[in-house]
Parts: structure tokens; sequence; C-alpha cells
């Protein structure tokens, strides 16, 4: 008993490392968070696509985000967030009564597997200069729409996006929304989130000194990463 007060301490004084690049949407939801909810932290740049054969041990996809903990990794940004909740309880991103919890989990899933992911498709094309074939971008803007027509009926926008709180709903909506809008405006000339206050949404999110922030460093971090690109072709 005695033991596991003190394992608890341990891991609420020993500093989180988030680990990879200020570029991806997937990191700086979890930045966000931490930011939210002043849990102090350390960032470790680690980028995809290399050489670095021990980046499987700490994340088995060679995805980013991952976390280093007192205890071991976690990948999975969703399982990241999760643990950062279980640790630091202060300032909770996460409503105490189960169904508004699984109403905001509801919302993240949404916007990460009905919109991020189908969107990410376009990515090549509309934001590093390589081609999506006419194929793959007709079944994404179905599988699209039916996505946007999914999360308008459970976005709440009033002001958050799960409603009266924000939450880690919004660390998720604020990074993803904005590129599904441009991917799907340099696509297929509309931005398929028109429909929904997203636009003023992510502007008043904007004047949060949180996301400030964040987008500060994703500006600065996307100009290394396409310097780096172009350098390399
Ligand atoms: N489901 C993952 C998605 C993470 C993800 O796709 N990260 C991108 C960067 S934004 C990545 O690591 N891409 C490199 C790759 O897939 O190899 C999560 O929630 O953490």
């Amino acid at each position: 008993m005695l033991a596991c007060f003190f394992n608890l301490r341990f891991q609420n004084t020993m500093k989180i490392k988030l680990c990879g690049f200020a570029a991806s949407n997937y990191y700086n939801k979890l930045k966000l968070q931490l930011l939210e909810k002043g849990v102090a932290f350390d960032e470790e740049l680690v980028w995809t696509g290399t050489s670095d054969a021990t980046l499987v041990d700490r994340s088995p996809l060679g995805k980013v985000p991952f976390l280093d903990t007192p205890q071991g990794p976690i990948s999975e940004s969703m399982a990241c967030a999760e643990y950062i909740e279980a640790v630091h309880p202060e300032h909770p991103l996460m409503p105490q009564d189960p169904y508004s919890a699984a109403k905001v989990r509801e919302l993240i899933l949404y916007c990460e597997l009905h919109l991020e992911l189908v969107a990410r498709q376009l990515y090549p094309e509309a934001f590093f200069g390589a081609k999506v074939s006419d194929e793959v971008k007709e079944k994404t803007q179905k599988l699209l729409l039916k996505g946007v027509s999914g999360f308008a009926r459970l976005a709440r926008f009033s002001p958050f996006i799960a409603g009266p709180e924000f939450t880690l709903a919004d660390c998720a909506a604020i990074v993803h929304l904005p590129l599904v809008s441009s991917a799907s405006k340099l696509i297929y000339g509309e931005d398929l989130l028109a429909a929904l206050p997203v636009r003023d949404y992510i502007r008043s999110m904007g004047e949060r000194a949180t996301v400030k922030n964040v987008n500060a460093d994703r500006k600065a971090n996307t100009e290394l990463m396409l310097a780096a690109r172009s350098a390399k072709k």
C-alpha cells in the first residue's frame, strides 16, 4: 500500500517526455492537453521515416507522438492522453460523468477515424507536391461527406466542441479540423466543413495562449521539415 503511494508520487513528480515533432497534429493534440492542464513536460524531437531502428522499441509502428514515462514508452495518442489524465488528475479535460466522458471520446473518434484519417489520403497532393489518383480522390470525398454529416450531429460548438467546457475533444478538434478543411479545399475546391461553424471555432480557440504556443512551434517545425525534404531532393 505504502509502496503503491510512493509509486504514484514518483509518477506524478517525474516529468513526462513528449516525443515527436511539432508539425504533427497528433503530437500537438497531446502538447495542447499538457499545456491546458499546466503539466510540466519535456519534448524530444523525433522524426519519422528515418533509419533509426530503435524507434520501434518506443513506438512499434514508428509513429509519433509517443510518451516516455517513468515506467516506459506509450504510443498512440489516445492511450497517451488517457495516461496523462490519469497521472495528472488536476485540471481534468475528461468529464467525471461516464456518459459525458463517453461523448467526449466519441467526438475524438469521429474527428480522427472519420475525418482526419480519411482526409489524410489527400495530404500527399494537398501539402507535399505529390499526386493522388482520381479514384482515391472520389472514394475519399464520399467517405469525408459521410464523416462530416456524422460529426455535424455530434459537435456542439457551444462554445467548445463537446459543450460548455473545454475538453480533450477540443485538443483533437483544434489540431485536426483545419487540416480537413484545407485539404478538401485544395483538392475539391470546396471546404467540406464549411457548413459547420468550424472557422469561427478555430479563430476563437486560436486566441488561447496554449493554442498560440502550439501554433508558433508548429509553424517553425513545418518550415524545418519542408527545408529538410527539399534538401533531400
Ligand atoms: N493513430 C495515431 C496516429 C499518429 C500518426 O499518424 N502520426 C503521424 C504524424 S502526424 C506519423 O507518425 N506518421 C508516420 C508514419 O505513419 O509512419 C495516433 O493517434 O497517435
